[in-house]
């Protein structure tokens, strides 16, 4: 048994942690889920295994096992047999496309199903938020907003894929993982930033424009406060110390790319998350024109395209 989730985009970000220890969010954020990049997960408890493997696009990785394993034992206990955990990705893992959103939800649902207990999606979800935060939005399709509660996260989707048929075209500017893991990153911003108060403050204020623009189908608003949202997040990465900066010259190049599409009229914003990939969203007008730009920019290794898609769920067969 397969279990499928794909990866979601915030365009109101999560970055900094309420709660360390619990993983809780320390702000609100927003999403889209992709449709056609996907993260696949089986896990098959083994007597035979004398400890948990992990296998990632068939070969082994120590890396990522501790984590996945701990988020095992959440679900069924340490005292369970050894799991062969498999994992199959047809996008590039940890170079800022959200793949440890799709992994961990995709794995969640696995881990469930193949102990035979059922859950609802929210219980589901907040599991799979406590080891990596945006993959409990994974768990749900369209867009998808998620609350920050003080104990524990709220997460829905505001609408279906088919409610508003955005597209997303992802410039590709560098295939290897990123430097810095995002867990990283955020707690040494919450803890160095001089900016990190205000980023927290401001957030629900730009969740509420967000929310609204959705609701009313308002494309402009929600590129304003998409981009600002975006740009704010990284100057509280620019300025952690150390200091954090993910993109590359093409993200640079990719940002006046979108730029002089908007001069001309064309339907489309950027955000840029814990990577130097570039995410363009549009209208479905729009994305012919987008992608060609992108994919002519200097630096572009190649462009991914993808319309929204739903929450995770089990395949019949794979
Ligand atoms: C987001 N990011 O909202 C933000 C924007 C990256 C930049 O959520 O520490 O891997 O595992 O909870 O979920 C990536 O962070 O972080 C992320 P942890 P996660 O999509």
């Amino acid at each position: 048994m397969w279990a499928q989730a794909q990866p979601n985009i915030a365009l109101v970000k999560y970055w900094g942690k309420r709660d360390v220890a619990r993983n809780l969010p320390a702000v609100s954020s927003l999403s889209i889920t992709l449709d056609t990049l996907y993260s696949r997960m089986s896990v098959n408890f083994l007597d035979h295994l004398e400890s948990d493997e992990l296998i990632v696009n068939g070969k082994a990785n120590l890396t990522m096992l501790p984590r996945v394993s701990s988020c095992i034992d959440q679900i069924t206990g340490t005292d369970r047999p050894a799991a062969r955990i498999q994992s199959e990705y047809n996008f590039p893992v940890a170079a800022g496309i959200a793949s440890s959103a799709s992994a961990f939800s995709a794995l969640v649902l696995a881990a469930y199903k193949s102990v035979g207990r059922t859950a609802d999606t929210l219980t589901m979800a907040r599991v799979a938020g406590s080891v990596s935060g945006s993959a409990a939005r994974s768990f749900y399709g369209g867009i998808v907003a998620l609350c920050a509660g003080d104990e524990n996260i709220d997460v829905r989707s505001i609408a279906s894929p088919q409610d508003w048929p955005l597209k997303v075209v992802i410039a590709i500017t560098e295939t290897e993982p990123k430097c810095l893991s995002s867990g990283e990153a955020m707690i040494r911003g919450a803890k160095t930033s001089p900016f990190y108060k205000s980023w927290v403050e401001s957030q629900s204020e730009d969740f509420e424009m967000a929310m609204e623009a959705v609701d009313t189908r308002n494309f402009e608003q929600l590129a304003a406060v998409s981009e600002h949202n975006c740009l704010k997040m990284h100057s509280v990465m620019w300025t952690s110390h150390p200091p954090i900066v993910y993109w590359n010259n093409a993200t640079l190049a990719c940002m006046e790319t979108i730029r002089n599409l908007q001069k001309k009229s064309e339907p489309v914003f950027f955000t840029i998350d814990a990577g130097p990939q570039l995410k363009a969203i549009c209208l479905p007008s729009a994305e012919e024109v987008v992608r060609n730009a992108l994919s002519d920019t200097e630096g572009v290794v190649s462009t991914l395209v993808s319309g929204l898609g739903y929450g995770a769920h089990v395949l019949k067969e794979f």
